[in-house]
C-alpha cells in the first residue's frame, strides 16, 4: 500500500482501518467527544458507520446508545444519523439539527444545553462524567505524531487530552494549508492554580499550532475526503439590512459620543442571515481597521478581511458557504496571517471578552418588554438550537446587542412579548436591543423605562398597542410596580394571537 500522504508517523500507520472496523470499537454506553463546530471539522465516516450499526443493533432489541458531547453543532452524517437511529443518550453542548431537535422535544433524547465555554473546564473538573473516546478530524499527521487541526478547533484539545481512547478521522478534503492557522492553548491549569490567560489583542498567538496526544491512545485512524456541510447564505432580505443598519447608525453614535474608538471595538456576532448581513453593513460603512474576537467566522467576515475593513478575525470555527470555501481556498494564502483558530474555551472566553471589550451582536426568538432575552425555546418549551456562546459574549461584552424581526411566523406572533416564555438572558446582561422597527439602547434604564423604549422602538405596529395596553394594566394592578406583570396573561400571551394554535 502506497504512504498515505496525510499521515506522516509511520508507526500510525499501522492503525489505519475502515470507519466501519472503527466504529466497531466504540461500545454502548459510553461518552464519545466528537470534532465540529458549525458544520465544520466533524468526522465524516465513523458517526455514519457507527449509526448503522446502532440501527442493526436497536432493530434486534439492544438498546445501543451513546452520548454524544462536542463544540457546537456538526451535520446530518453525524448529528442526524446519529439521532434517527435512536442512538443518542444525552446530546452536549449544542445543536441545529432538525432531527435531532425532533427527538430532544418528543422527549426521546436528552439534551444538555450549556455555554460553550464551560463544556471544557467541565469535563477537566469532572463534572460531566468519564470521557471514554474522542473522536476528531484532523488535516494531517505531522511525522512526529502531532496533529494538524481542521477547519474547526471547538473542545478537540480537551477530548484528546481527557479520553481513553482516541479515533481520528484524517480528512484529505481539508486544505493541508490550514496549517499554521490555529493556535491551541495549552496552558490552562485548574483552580486554585489558574494563571490569567495571557492575550490582550485579538491577534495575539499564545498557543502551538499543532494538538499532541499519547499516540498509545490512539486505535484507529480512518482516511476520509469529504466536505465540510457549507450552508448557503441567502442574499440579506429588507428586515435583516434594516438592522444591520440601526446597529451601524448606533455605533456612529457612540463613537461621536467618544464611547468607541473610531475602528470600534473586536466584533462578535452569531450565526445566521442577519448577523451575515450586519457584516455586510459594516463592509459598506464607515469603520476601517476593525477586528474580530468571535465564536465562527462567516462568509460576511471573509468579505471584510477581503476588503480590508477587517484586519484580522480570532474564532474557533469557519462557516462557510460553497462560494465563502471556494473564495478562502483560493485566496488562503490572504488570509493565513489574518485568521486565528483557537479552542472554544479561549475564543469564547469570558476573562478575555471583558478584557479585549468585544462588541456582542446574537440572534434571538424573543425578548420580553423589560429587555430579558429567550435565545433558544419556542413557546417556552420547544428547544430550537441553544445557548450557544451567546451568554459567553453577552455577560462579558462591552456592549451586548441581540437582534431580530419584530414578527415571527409570517406575522402571527410578536418578538416582543410582555413576559420571555424562557430566559437565556436576563434584562442585567442586554444593554441594546434591535428590530427591523428600530433600535432600543437600555442602558442606565430601569425595568418600566425599558419597557417604553422596547415597546415603542423595537415592536412591530401591529402588536403595539397590545403590548401598550398589557404594561399599562400591569402596572396598575400587578403585586409590585418595579417590573408590572399579569403573570396568567403574560404567559398565555402567545395563545391570544395564534390563529390556528400552530407555531
Ligand atoms: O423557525 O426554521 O421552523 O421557520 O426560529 O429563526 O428567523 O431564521 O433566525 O436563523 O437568526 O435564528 C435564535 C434560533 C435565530 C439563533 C436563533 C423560529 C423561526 C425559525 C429560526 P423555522 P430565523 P436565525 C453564537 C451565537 C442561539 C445561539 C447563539 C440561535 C427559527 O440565533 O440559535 O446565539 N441563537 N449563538 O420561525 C417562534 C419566535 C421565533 C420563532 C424565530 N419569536 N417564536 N419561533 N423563530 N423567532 C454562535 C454559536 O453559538 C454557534
Amino acid at each position: 500500500m502506497s504512504t498515505p500522504s496525510r499521515i506522516l508517523n509511520k508507526a500510525l500507520q499501522g492503525k489505519i482501518m475502515s470507519a466501519e472496523q472503527a466504529a466497531n470499537l466504540i461500545p454502548s454506553g459510553v461518552n464519545v467527544g466528537m470534532s465540529g463546530f458549525t458544520g465544520s471539522g466533524y468526522p465524516k465516516s465513523v458517526p455514519k458507520a457507527l449509526a448503522k450499526r446502532i440501527s442493526e443493533a436497536n432493530s434486534a432489541g439492544q438498546k445501543f446508545r451513546i452520548s454524544v458531547w462536542t463544540g457546537a453543532s456538526t451535520a446530518p452524517e453525524l448529528d442526524g444519523a446519529l439521532a434517527e437511529a435512536d442512538g443518542v443518550e444525552m446530546r452536549l453542548p449544542y445543536q441545529s439539527d432538525p432531527i435531532c431537535r425532533k427527538r430532544i422535544n418528543a422527549g426521546q433524547m436528552e439534551y444538555l444545553d450549556i455555554h460553550l465555554s464551560h463544556v471544557a473546564q467541565f469535563v477537566w473538573f469532572g463534572f460531566l462524567g468519564k470521557l471514554d473516546i474522542a473522536l476528531v478530524e484532523v488535516a494531517g499527521i505531522l511525522e512526529d505524531g502531532r496533529l494538524i487541526p481542521s477547519s474547526s478547533i471547538g473542545n478537540n484539545k480537551t477530548w484528546l487530552d481527557q479520553a481513553d481512547k482516541i479515533i481520528l478521522e484524517v480528512n484529505s478534503k481539508q486544505s493541508s494549508r490550514l496549517e499554521g492557522m490555529h493556535d491551541i492553548y495549552y496552558g490552562t491549569a485548574l483552580p486554585p492554580h489558574r494563571l490569567p490567560i495571557p492575550l490582550v489583542h485579538p491577534d495575539d498567538r499564545i498557543g502551538e499550532q499543532y494538538f499532541h496526544c499519547d499516540p498509545d491512545k490512539i486505535i484507529a485512524i480512518v482516511e476520509t475526503d469529504a466536505p465540510d456541510r457549507n450552508s448557503p447564505f441567502s442574499p440579506p432580505d429588507e428586515n435583516s439590512n434594516l438592522i444591520a443598519g440601526h446597529i451601524l447608525e448606533f455605533f456612529e453614535h457612540e463613537v461621536k459620543k467618544g464611547r468607541l474608538p473610531k475602528n470600534l471595538l473586536p466584533l462578535q456576532s452569531g450565526v445566521g442571515n442577519i448577523a451575515n448581513a450586519v457584516m455586510a453593513g459594516l463592509n459598506n460603512g464607515p469603520f476601517d481597521n476593525l477586528t474580530a474576537y468571535t465564536e465562527v467566522l462567516q462568509d460576511g467576515m471573509l468579505d471584510m478581511l477581503r476588503s480590508g475593513k477587517l484586519s484580522m478575525a480570532s474564532a474557533t470555527a469557519f462557516s462557510l458557504s460553497d462560494a465563502g470555501l471556494e473564495e478562502f481556498t483560493k485566496n488562503i494564502e490572504f488570509y493565513r496571517d489574518k485568521i486565528v483558530l483557537r479552542p472554544q474555551e479561549i475564543s469564547n472566553h469570558p476573562e478575555i471578552i471583558r478584557r479585549l471589550g468585544v462588541l456582542a451582536m446574537n440572534g434571538i426568538i424573543e425578548a420580553d418588554i423589560y429587555g430579558n432575552v429567550n435565545s433558544t425555546h419556542v413557546m417556552g418549551s420547544a428547544i430550537m438550537n441553544g445557548i450557544g456562546g451567546s451568554g459567553d459574549f453577552a455577560r462579558n461584552a462591552y456592549i451586548s446587542i441581540f437582534m431580530t424581526p419584530s414578527q415571527a411566523k409570517n406575522g402571527k406572533i410578536s418578538s416582543i412579548v410582555p413576559m420571555a416564555s424562557h430566559v437565556d438572558h436576563t434584562e442585567h446582561d442586554v444593554q441594546v436591543l434591535v428590530t427591523e422597527q428600530g433600535l432600543a439602547d437600555l442602558r442606565g434604564l430601569s425595568p418600566n423605562q425599558r419597557s417604553k423604549v422596547i415597546i415603542e422602538n423595537c415592536a412591530h405596529p401591529n402588536f403595539k398597542d397590545a403590548l401598550l395596553d398589557y404594561h399599562k394594566r400591569a402596572y396598575e394592578q400587578s403585586y409590585g410596580k418595579h417590573t408590572p406583570h399579569l403573570l396568567e396573561e403574560a404567559l398565555s400571551w402567545h395563545q391570544r394571537f395564534l390563529t390556528d394554535g400552530q407555531m
